[in-house]
């Protein structure tokens, strides 16, 4: 059988001491079952798909004895500032009526956690998460009253979606049936966990959100549970894709509590997958992937690719191991 599902992970490491997985592409990868759960060294830092820099921002932090927290806003910052990204941040393209709303939650070891969704306006959603957490009695806060809580702290109103964006959306007003669809090529969502030196584990998760979506519309990634979830005495998962199908089964709340009985990282991530695909037997038309860490730094990732039914998933019998992890 071919590996259809599977997540690729690239090292960054530093002095033997981080692995930093990132979950890059639904594609062919060799992977062997000692490779899933080798031990590391704290601190380590891992992210969803392809962003070196973003890790690399974190682990420059992590390395110089920073915190977890202050590790995963700083990385996943990298993502939100870079234009080219267009599932997060700047640059992220818009909903269907042509604005740029932002999601992002973060939490820490404590279990403290702050999110903003449906933000517009504000290059940083992560970093007003943070101040959510931390200046506020509250965990979310939503489209005109986050932005003006961003204001309240010193957040500049900038305008976030770019000219390529713009064109981009605008050409696809002319064909589509203006409504939200499944756009399985929207998937550079950026979730980010990273455990700091003193053990304590922290987590980030920023995105624009589906493209051309309704307004208002939300998916898991700013919703504490689904999109993010940290647990400093067993770990933390955090999602990517098709938020919808997230949020129906608290998926990375799910992976934390099945590391919780027991399960390795890769396991809890290729069982929250296997919930989703079970209630989705023959129309599996769309992308999600987790990854996962406890805390021995110990690492797990998966996705399932569009295209392929629950029956030819299941009927080989398992799920193929996607992760390797470079020490
Ligand atoms: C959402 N989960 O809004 C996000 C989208 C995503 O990569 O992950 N894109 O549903």
């Amino acid at each position: 059988m071919k590996r259809r599902n599977f997540l690729k992970n690239s090292g960054l490491a530093t002095a033997g001491v981080l692995s930093a997985p990132a979950l890059t592409s639904c594609e062919d990868a060799p992977a062997s079952a000692a490779q899933l759960s080798a031990p590391v060294v704290q601190p380590i830092v891992i992210c969803t798909w392809d962003f070196h820099n973003a890790s690399a921002k974190a682990w420059e932090i992590l390395q110089k004895g920073g915190t977890a927290l202050d590790a995963v806003e700083a990385g996943v910052k990298v993502e939100e500032d870079d234009v080219n990204n267009q599932t997060v941040g700047t640059g992220g393209r818009p909903d269907r009526d042509g604005n740029v709303t932002l999601d992002a939650c973060i939490m820490d070891h404590a279990g403290q956690c702050g999110a903003v969704l449906a933000l517009q306006h504000i290059a940083n959603p992560i970093s007003v998460a943070r101040k959510v957490m931390e200046d506020t009695p509250h965990v979310m806060l939503v489209g005109q009253g986050a932005e003006q809580f961003a204001y309240e702290k010193g957040f500049e109103k900038v305008n976030l979606l770019t000219e390529k964006s713009k064109a981009e959306w605008l050409e696809w007003k002319k064909t589509s049936a203006y409504k939200p669809i499944i756009n399985i090529e929207n998937h550079d969502t950026i979730g980010m966990l990273a455990i700091d030196e003193n053990g304590h584990m922290a987590g980030g998760c920023t995105t624009s959100g589906m493209a051309y979506k309704m307004a208002g519309r939300v998916g898991d990634s700013p919703i504490i549970g689904a999109g993010l979830f940290v647990d400093n005495e067993v770990g933390g998962a955090t999602a990517t894709g098709v938020g919808e199908e997230v949020v129906r089964t608290v998926g990375s709340f799910l992976i934390v509590e099945l590391m919780r009985q027991g399960k390795s990282p890769q396991e809890a991530c290729e069982e929250g997958v296997r919930r989703i695909m079970e209630k989705n037997k023959d129309k599996l038309d769309f992308q999600i992937g987790f990854i996962a860490m406890n805390m021995k730094g110990e690492t797990g990732s998966y996705c399932i690719q569009p295209g392929f039914t629950y029956r030819e998933y299941s009927e080989n019998g398992h799920i193929n191991h996607p992760s390797e992890h470079f020490l």
